[in-house]
C-alpha cells in the first residue's frame, strides 16, 4: 500500500467510525447527553484550566505573544493577542480595576516585577513597551475579563544574557518600598479558606492615611506561588488596603503590593508562608 492509498483508507475508516458514532448519537441521544454531563461534573471538560497563569490556554482563551525573547536593558515593544477557540483575536474585553487588560511580567525568581496596561488596536493586538534590565526567564500573565468571567493566561519570555538567579527572600512582614516608604503585612495565609491580608503604609515612621485610589482600590495585590508561579486571583477591599486571597496549597508565596502615593506607583514585595488550617 503506498502512502496515498493508506491515507485514503484511513480517511474512509475515520468517516466510517464518525458515521457510526453519529448514528449511535442520534438513536441513543440520552446516553450521549448523560456522558457529556458526567464529563462536565467530573471536571474533564475543564482540562488545562488548573490554577490561573500556569497554562497558555485556559477557559477557551490563548495567549499569543509576538515574540518570546527581548534584549536586556533596552525598551522594546511587546505585542500579543488573546485568541478565542476559533483562533480569532478577541477584541471585546470588560473593564476590571479600571483597565481592560492587566499585564504582569516577572522573572521566575521573582526579580523585576512589572505591572503594565497595554493598549489594544482595533484588530485585537495589545502592545506595550517593556524594559527588562536583567537577563533570565520571565513569566508573563495576561489578566482580563470577557463576558463577566475572569481569565489569566501565561506565557514565557526570555531575556538572553548572563542569568544570576536570586534565592527566594526570607518570609518577612515588612518591606522597604523606597523613598522612606515602609509597608507592613498583617494576616495569616491559611490554605483552602479566604485569607485576609491587610497592609499598613508608613513614611518616615508615620502611618499614611491619605492613600489615593489606584486602579479603583486602595492598592493592587498580585500573589504568586513559589516553584511554579501559579497566579492567585485576589479580591481587593474597596475602602481599606486589604485583600482576600485563597491559597491552594501550603508553602511560600511571593506577594507584590502596589499603591500610589506622591504621584508615583510604588511596589512592596513579601515572601509569606501559607499554612494548613
Ligand atoms: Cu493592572
Amino acid at each position: 500500500m503506498n502512502a496515498g492509498t493508506k491515507l485514503a483508507a484511513y480517511g474512509v475508516s475515520v468517516v466510517a467510525v464518525f458515521g457510526a458514532s453519529f448514528a449511535v448519537g442520534t438513536t441513543a441521544e440520552p446516553v450521549g447527553l448523560a456522558n457529556a454531563e458526567a464529563a462536565e461534573h467530573s471536571g474533564a471538560m475543564d482540562m488545562g484550566d488548573g490554577l490561573p497563569g500556569l497554562a497558555s490556554t485556559a477557559g477557551g482563551f490563548t495567549f499569543v505573544p509576538s515574540t518570546d525573547a527581548l534584549v536586556a536593558g533596552r525598551p522594546t515593544s511587546y505585542e500579543f493577542s488573546i485568541a478565542d477557540e476559533d483562533g480569532h483575536a478577541v477584541t471585546e474585553f470588560d473593564v476590571e480595576h479600571t483597565k481592560r487588560m492587566h499585564l504582569i511580567v516577572v522573572r521566575r525568581d521573582f526579580v523585576g516585577f512589572v505591572h503594565d496596561h497595554p493598549v489594544m488596536a482595533a484588530d485585537g493586538t495589545w502592545s506595550t513597551t517593556l524594559d527588562l534590565n536583567d537577563p533570565g526567564a520571565y513569566r508573563v500573565y495576561a489578566d482580563f475579563v470577557v463576558d463577566g468571567d475572569k481569565h489569566t493566561v501565561g506565557t514565557d519570555l526570555f531575556v538572553p544574557g548572563t542569568f544570576d538567579p536570586q534565592p527566594l527572600p526570607r518570609p518577612a512582614t515588612t518591606d522597604d518600598a523606597g523613598d522612606g516608604y515602609e509597608v507592613e503585612l498583617d494576616g495569616e495565609l491559611v490554605v483552602g479558606q479566604e485569607s485576609e491580608l491587610e497592609f499598613t503604609i508608613r513614611r518616615d515612621g508615620e502611618v499614611l492615611t491619605d492613600i489615593p485610589d489606584y486602579l479603583g482600590a486602595k492598592g493592587h495585590l498580585v500573589a504568586l506561588r513559589d516553584g511554579d508561579l501559579a497566579y492567585l486571583h485576589v479580591h481587593a477591599d474597596e475602602d481599606r488596603l486589604a485583600f482576600e486571597a485563597d491559597f491552594p496549597t501550603a508553602g511560600p508565596y511571593r506577594l507584590f503590593l502596589q499603591f500610589e502615593h506622591g504621584g508615583q506607583v510604588r511596589t512592596a514585595s513579601f515572601t509569606a508562608n501559607a499554612q494548613e488550617a
